[in-house]
């Protein structure tokens, strides 16, 4: 099932997504039927189903309003690679943390942080190299459990990592740093979240100046493993997002510039778009 949310009577309200339709679930958003599922220990896609009325034109807005995002870094080869090269040494932790049993988690912030499907994603007015993160999230309950899997653009200022990696923070987090859509899918529909292909673009005014692509097969380590690690000492209210890593890389003459489209599309999920401007 394909759930999200829209805006409904002038409310944020949950809804499932059907090809171009959307079936409003009044009274609702995707957090609150999220907390009702676990707390009536009832499927996700269940209970939408029961809650859902008929079917509507809608836009899709941010699929979920997530209590916490976190990040797993370097979970693909090409993310650990370059950013050790960023640093000039050919090996270095990033490799490391590649190959350790840890993985890098880092927290990205609220819902405050976050954006939906349309709306600007930020380049910091202090970075000259920002670039889209397109990765595979997944949304989780409180138990960990894997709910459903969402896009996710960890946009972030490669530049202000390169300088210091203790700047990860104010690399990764900031006003408009992820954007989260279109709509969450129920994990039914993808029963093998190690072959999911993620390709993107950024589009230059109407000029496709960058594409990649790459597969989750790629990832160097289980969902499983990182979520279990996320939680370990710090159990995540319902509702949180894990981002699984970014296996595509921008180069640097493709840094985000104003007005530039980032485009990501994972098959199953839709395709998530963003244009991006500067924020102060
Ligand atoms: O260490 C920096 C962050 C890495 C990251 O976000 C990624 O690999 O996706
Ligand atoms: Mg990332």
């Amino acid at each position: 099932m394909k759930l999200g949310q829209i805006k409904h009577r002038g409310q944020v309200t949950a809804a499932i997504f059907e090809g171009e339709k959307a079936r409003p679930i009044p009274k609702y958003t995707v957090l609150d039927l999220i907390r009702k599922s676990e707390a009536e220990s009832v499927s996700l896609a269940r209970l939408a189903e029961k809650l859902a009325t008929g079917s509507i034109d809608a836009q899709p807005l941010i699929p979920i309003h997530p209590s916490e995002v976190w990040g797993c870094g370097c979970a693909y080869q090409t993310s650990a690679s370059f950013r050790d090269a960023e640093h000039g040494t050919r090996e270095g932790f990033y490799a490391h943390v590649y190959k350790s049993p840890r993985p890098e988690l880092f927290f990205k912030g609220t819902a405050r942080v976050c954006v939906g499907p349309g709306e600007p994603i930020s380049i910091r007015a202090d970075s000259q190299f920002t670039a889209p993160e397109p990765e595979m999230a997944v949304v989780l309950g409180s138990k960990g459990n894997i709910i459903s899997y969402t896009i996710a653009n960890d946009v972030s200022a490669w530049d202000i990592e390169r300088e210091n990696p203790l700047y990860l923070p104010q690399s990764k987090v900031y006003a408009g740093c992820c954007a989260l859509g279109p709509v969450i899918v129920t994990t039914d529909e993808i029963p093998d979240p190690y072959k999911v292909e993620i390709t993107a673009t950024i589009t230059r005014n109407g000029k496709t100046i960058f594409s990649g692509a790459t597969s989750t097969a790629k990832l160097a380590r289980k969902i499983e493993e990182m979520v279990e690690y996320l939680f370990r000492a710090n159990p995540l209210p319902a509702g949180g997002v894990l981002m699984t890593g970014t296996g595509i890389i921008v180069t640097n003459e493709n840094a985000l510039a104003p007005g530039d489209i980032v485009s990501i599309r994972i098959p199953q999920i839709g395709e998530l778009a963003n244009p991006a401007q500067i924020v102060e």
